[in-house]
């Protein structure tokens, strides 16, 4: 008899017709093979799928480029299907499941002629967590397969938990002829399954990350009381050895991945990662929240990583401990075969080709890199990985910090007075929009929780839900609002940022354990500037403390944006919501 996994995966191949139908069984073994094919027969325009690095500075590395139309998220090409319209919310594209259904059988019939089909069972989530998912993805395209190796626990050990059983996530993908005009990240939430077409980039194509473990996973935290979330999970260990474990959401390129490895500034505090994306939240037995990260890889930007911004992911890449490590759109330096981007070091004296394989020199006024160019690696490469990554139960967490890219108005860092107060504060960030997704990049948006492009449903529900999981937590997380992204009059980051977050970092555990005190603003609490530790830094007290400047003139457009954006959303916005609002708008008059 066959099992639910086969007569799905026979199903998907009589539509979409591959040579070939090929079961990853997730070993090292295999990769190899997969990507020698990738570097000999396989095309994506007229590149190899990969390109080897320089195996001596770079172990384990190679080089993707991707099709030149097709190099970030698109989010006007993702749409979630339920029967019902105002279940997706203005936060989504809709479609109705049948309709939905109609345009991807047609675009997907016959799409894998002529190639193979790779099956992939992984879980997202640490094997035997009670909170891990296993997953089926299929795909046409050799980059995806083995970069899900990578992002996922991947492996036969899948196939035997699922068994003859029903309950695992699907993901039918191919990238047909990368045609934009035939490109769609179709979400059923209802049936667990996500099928995209067109697109083989990152979280168009790995539909484990954002499709699944955001979209998909959001509404089924909110139907069962959990949460996903675009969150860094890290602990933050003092120097008497105590670790205490905080999440972070920001939007896409907008800090993570750098906050979840930080090399701290003060050296009485070290950090240890356990994810830079995702989390999902679920509240333990003692009514704490817990995270776990359902990834195991980091797909993190390359164009600002270096040594000295981001020194743990630098070591990380080099780690060469898990095969492979994938660069994809980056430049390349042809005297060394090495990658390259803009921010790791200087072009002077190096003989680079930019992401399209065209000769490059900073003269060209061009990037060398694609600015949404990034690496694929290991989690377990992490020189500081979290000895709990693997935790079925996850890690207790003590403060939740929301932030955004804010050239101006947000401070650096302000406590919210209570959990609902905290989930106002999510709803109304906005930030600055980078070339993460498809679009103009730089303009203000609203985005809250960093969950504008990835929350699965109607966004006012998903509020209430925050709202909800507070009331259910004995002892809820404090919630912090951060930006490191304020600029001064010629447009510089005040703040260092990076390393020097730690700073932040050691305010919002000095709240917690009740050492210091704090200032009340309309927005919430913000540090009394002596309270802070600056030593070693070059910024002046003053420059400092108008991080913390909260002008009330300044906030009549900001109110007037959250106003509208909040408008569509009508009756789902909850009043706990509206009465924050409410008072701070009265406070910002007083
Ligand atoms: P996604 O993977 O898209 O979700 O992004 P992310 O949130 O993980 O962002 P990441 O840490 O990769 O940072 C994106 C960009 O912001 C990079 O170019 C970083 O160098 C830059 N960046 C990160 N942290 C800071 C900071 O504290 N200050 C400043 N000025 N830039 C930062
Ligand atoms: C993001 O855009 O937030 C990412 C990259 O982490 S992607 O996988 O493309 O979503
Ligand atoms: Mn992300």
């Amino acid at each position: 008899m066959a099992t639910a996994v086969e007569k799905w995966v026979d199903e998907v191949a009589a539509l979409t017709r591959p040579k070939t139908v090929y079961w990853c069984d997730g070993s090292e073994g295999e990769a190899r093979r997969i990507m020698e094919m990738g570097m000999s027969e396989e095309k994506i325009t007229v590149h190899d799928v990969f390109s080897e690095l320089n195996q001596a500075t770079c172990p384990k590395a190679y080089l993707h480029r991707s099709h030149p139309t097709d190099v970030a998220r698109t989010e006007q090409l993702t749409f979630v299907c339920y029967p019902d319209r105002e279940r997706s919310g203005p936060n989504n594209n809709w479609k109705h499941p049948k309709d939905a259904k109609a345009l991807m059988t047609g675009i997907s019939r016959g799409c894998m002629k002529g190639k193979t089909m790779y099956v992939l069972p992984y879980m997202m989530g640490p094997v035997d967590s009670p909170y891990a998912k296993a997953c089926i993805q299929v795909t046409d395209v050799s980059y995806v397969a083995v970069s899900m190796r990578i992002m996922t626990r991947m492996g036969t050990h899948v196939l035997k938990k699922i068994g003859s059983g029903e309950n695992f996530t699907r993901g039918l993908h191919s990238v047909g002829d990368f045609s934009p005009d035939r490109r769609f990240i179709m979400h059923f939430p209802d049936e667990d399954f996500v099928w995209s077409v067109g697109s083989g980039y990152g979280g168009n194509a790995l539909l484990g990350k954002k499709c699944f473990s955001l979209r998909i996973a959001s509404w089924q935290g909110y139907r069962y009381g959990w949460l996903a979330e675009h969150m860094v999970i890290m602990g933050i260990e003092d120097i008497k050895g105590n670790v205490r474990y905080i999440t972070a959401a920001m939007p896409s390129a907008c800090g993570k991945t750098n906050l979840a490895m930080l090399e701290s500034a003060l050296p009485e505090y070290r950090i240890w990662t356990i994810g830079d994306d995702i989390a999902w939240l679920n509240i333990g037995p003692d009514g704490r929240l817990y995270a776990i990260n359902p990834e195991a890889g980091f797909f993190g930007v390359a164009p600002g990583t270096s040594m000295k911004t981001n020194p743990n992911m630098v070591r990380t890449l080099k780690a060469a401990k898990f095969y492979p490590t994938l660069y994809t759109n980056v430049a390349l330096d042809r005297k060394t075969n090495e990658p390259w981007w803009e921010g790791f070091s200087d072009p002077d004296g190096k003989d680079l080709v930019d992401w399209q394989g065209n000769p490059w020199n900073p003269s060209l006024g061009t990037k060398a890199a694609h600015p949404n160019s990034r690496f694929t690696v290991s989690l377990y490469n992490c020189p500081i990985v979290s000895r709990e990554v693997d935790n079925p139960l996850g890690v207790p967490i003590s403060a939740i910090l929301l932030g955004g890219r804010r050239s101006r108005l947000i401070p650096l860092v302000a406590e919210s007075f209570d959990w609902p107060h905290g989930v106002f504060t999510g709803a109304r960030t906005g930030s600055e929009t980078t070339a993460a997704a498809a679009g103009k990049v730089g303009v203000l948006r609203r985005d809250p929780f960093s969950m504008l492009p990835f929350c699965g449903y109607n966004m006012g529900d998903y509020f209430r839900h925050w709202i909800n999981i507070g009331r259910l937590c004995a002892r809820p997380p404090r919630i912090y609002s951060v930006n490191w992204f304020r600029t001064d009059e010629q447009g510089k980051f005040i703040w260092p940022g990076f390393g020097d977050n730690a700073r932040v970092l050691r305010w919002v555990l000095d709240r917690i354990d009740g050492k210091v005190g704090a200032r009340e603003t309309p927005l919430g609490l913000v540090p009394h500037v002596k309270d802070l530790v600056l030593d070693g830094l070059a910024i002046p007290e003053d420059r400092v403390e108008s991080l913390f400047a909260v002008k009330p003139g300044e906030w009549d457009a900001e109110l007037a944006e959250v106003k509208a954006f909040w408008n569509p959303f009508g009756r789902h916005i909850p009043n706990e919501l509206n009465q924050a609002y409410e008072k701070m708008a009265r406070a910002l008059k007083a």
